[in-house]
């Protein structure tokens, strides 16, 4: 429960609490929760500076419209922090993120005004065009309400959608865009382009001083005012171009508006509502508005932070071992430095993919292309034609979007592309869509591909370089999100794989996957002290399956995968696929994630939490073992 300094903000319960406010308190209520979300934030860590540059925005659409009745439907959903707290969840902001606590995204199941919760960015406007046409059909009352940043609205997805509302010109649909320029770094493309070029456009400034005087002169409202508006818009259209990029689709344009003023965002919200067509309010914010620090982060003006000092915006806490992000940027600043094939690919997320390094180095062979990993994916195809060697750096989740790409323009085309996919596995605070559990499952059906999951920095270095050479086939390298640990040193080699414990007469060969190689020692560990012999392996390649493999399964008598990837069509499933086509039916025990959408909690707690520890995976091997060493009459019957 907020205390004193939030008097206004505890008041606030629902959206229908907002609606008596006077303007002088509404401003007072925009700097409480400005000061709510620093205190909060700072401390739990989560998307602090897009939240900061849309408190006036989403104070004034919730005093608009009616939700839930009008949805509102968040793109990517990671600025929905301050619609949670008008909808009577402040109280639960010290535990955002974190297991059991509020979601970092909206949540079906924490609210009632919460639509849509997937966090991948560009769906909202496909989201809305279906529930608007839900609402037309069934001749409801609402106007539904696309809340888009202008980073979202370069995916691809968003042109799809906005294709098709433009021709709809009876869907009760309100796109608001939330224009801060930025995605993580500066939107890139011509979108942002020419929405900058409206944004400081010299004229800016007058022309909106015209639309207000016109606006306000009359009570105006539904289409009067939108045609004047509309009216003054086209008028100008020589000056203003970017406009024109909407009005040409045969959208409803209203704006730019000034997204920090509530009154003049009311205005316009009011009037494309009362259109009842398709109506697009261009608002212009600042992220990070009100936090000094973040206003001058030009890295990223704090899109998302971790622990940190709520007035210097430094980070809290012990400096930390280096992030396979950050290993993997300067492995490849250097293999760049000497090949001049090597070209990057990131969808708008150079730091946090570590692509920053090579950017600066070679800015020319860097290709930042918005929040469209399709496109990534296929251009990179290109490059590999033309001879270059791409690397796509994306985060494990993303690349699901671009399987249609990797599978049939990037394998079927032979091209020789490096995906290297960040936050494989388990992710932790940012939920079920972030969590990258799928890529294994999903990319063991193309052909030709190579797959490595480097359990330490070496094996990421010798992957990366190995890749490199690979210049026919697509190689993915899958990296987790934490930091690398020391390296663990193979005792012995066969055809490629890394063992790394052998014991006397080995009776259980332990296979783990990627970081989990590290489980499979402590298994193989715990099971030899219980006097099972063991073999463990890395298999440091997981795709294609290694044939010495299946040789090395047949004398064993039990076999254990673990990888943190989701448990149906994964490595495990792939290697029993492999041993049965191989008639060797040495039993398999598969331990990865469960088919299921896993909740946001620290990466350790759910690991534990579903089963891939040491000691829970020990226990069934032993017991499997024993199992197997009964008598056969003293063996339940299974039925
Ligand atoms: C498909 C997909 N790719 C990448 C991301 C990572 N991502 C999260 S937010 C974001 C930037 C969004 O920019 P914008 O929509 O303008 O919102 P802002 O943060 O500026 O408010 C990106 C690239 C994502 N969520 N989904």
């Amino acid at each position: 429960m907020p205390a004193a300094p939030y008097g206004l903000l505890s008041s606030i319960r629902s959206p229908q609490d907002l609606r008596d406010l006077t303007s002088d308190q509404l401003r007072d209520l925009s700097l409480e929760i400005r000061s709510f979300l620093i205190e909060n934030v700072c401390q739990t860590g989560g998307h602090l500076g897009p939240n900061l540059g849309v408190i006036e925005l989403t104070i004034a659409v919730h005093r608009v419209f009616d939700s839930p009745r009008d949805p509102i439907i968040f793109d990517t959903g990671h600025q929905s922090y301050v619609h949670k707290i008008l909808t009577g969840r402040q109280d639960q902001f010290p535990t955002l993120r974190q297991r059991h606590g509020l979601s970092g995204y909206p949540s079906q199941a924490e609210s009632e005004h919460d639509w849509v919760e997937n966090s991948h960015a560009s769906t909202a406007l496909s989201y809305a065009d279906g529930l608007a046409k839900s609402i037309r059909l069934r001749r409801q009352s609402g106007t539904v309400v696309a809340f888009v940043g202008d980073g979202s609205l370069t995916g691809g997805m968003s042109w799809e959608a906005l294709n098709n509302i433009a021709a709809s010109d009876d869907l009760p649909l309100v796109i608001v865009v939330n224009d801060n320029g930025r995605s993580y770094t500066p939107t890139v493309g011509g979108l942002a382009r020419h929405l900058t070029g409206l944004r400081t456009n010299p004229r800016y400034e007058q022309i909106l001083e015209l639309v207000k005087r016109n606006v306000s002169r009359a009570p105006l409202v539904g289409n009067v005012a939108y045609d004047i508006m509309h009216g003054i818009k086209i008028g100008l259209k020589d000056v203003l171009a970017p406009q024109g990029l909407f009005s040409d689709l045969g959208l409803k344009y209203v704006g730019p508006i000034d997204g920090h003023d509530i009154a003049e965002v009311e205005r316009a919200l009011r009037q494309a509502k009362q259109f009842r067509a398709p109506v697009l309010v261009h608002c212009i914010t600042r992220k990070g508005n009100g936090f000094e620090a973040a206003e001058k982060h030009e890295e990223d003006r704090f899109h998302a932070v971790g622990k940190i000092n709520s007035t210097t915006g430094e980070a809290v806490g012990g400096a930390a071992g280096q992030t396979w992000t950050d290993l993997f940027s300067e492995e490849l600043l250097r293999l760049g430095s000497t090949d001049e094939r090597v070209v990057a690919i990131t969808a708008a997320m150079v730091y946090p993919t570590g692509l920053h390094r090579f950017a600066q180095a070679f800015p020319d062979r860097c290709f930042d292309v918005g929040i469209a990993e399709q496109h990534a994916v296929t251009s990179a195809a290109g490059l590999a034609m033309g001879g270059l060697h791409p690397v796509v750096a994306v985060y494990s989740t993303f690349l699901n979007r671009a399987f249609d790409q990797v599978l049939m323009d990037v394998a079927l085309h032979r091209c020789g592309v490096t995906f290297v996919l960040d936050r494989a596995g388990i992710t932790g605070p940012d939920g079920p869509s972030h969590h990258g559990m799928w890529d294994m499952s999903i990319l063991q059906v193309v052909p030709g591909l190579h797959l490595a999951a480097p359990r330490d920095g070496s094996r990421l270095r010798d992957a990366l370089v190995r890749s490199l050479t690979i210049n026919d086939a697509p190689t993915v390298i899958r990296l987790p999100k934490e930091q690398v640990p020391l390296d663990l040193p193979a005792v012995d080699q066969l055809d490629g794989m890394d063992i790394l414990l052998k014991t006397e007469q080995p009776r259980v060969l332990v296979l783990g996957v990627g970081p989990l190689a590290v489980t499979a020692v402590a298994v193989g560990q715990r099971l030899s002290d219980q006097g099972i012999g063991v073999t463990v392996v890395d298999p440091v390649w997981a795709l294609p399956v290694n044939p010495a493999l299946i040789t090395l399964a047949a004398d064993h008598d039990l076999v254990i995968t673990i990888e943190d990837n989701v448990v149906v069509g994964g490595w495990g499933a792939r290697l029993t696929q492999e041993l049965r086509s191989a008639d060797v039916d040495t039993p398999v025990r598969v331990f990865g994630i469960p088919q299921a959408f896993l909740p946001h909690g620290g990466r350790g707690e759910l690991l534990k939490e579903i089963g891939l520890s040491s000691q829970n995976i020990a226990r069934n091997a032993v017991e499997a073992i024993v199992r197997a060493d009964e008598p056969l009459e003293e063996q339940p019957t299974r039925g």
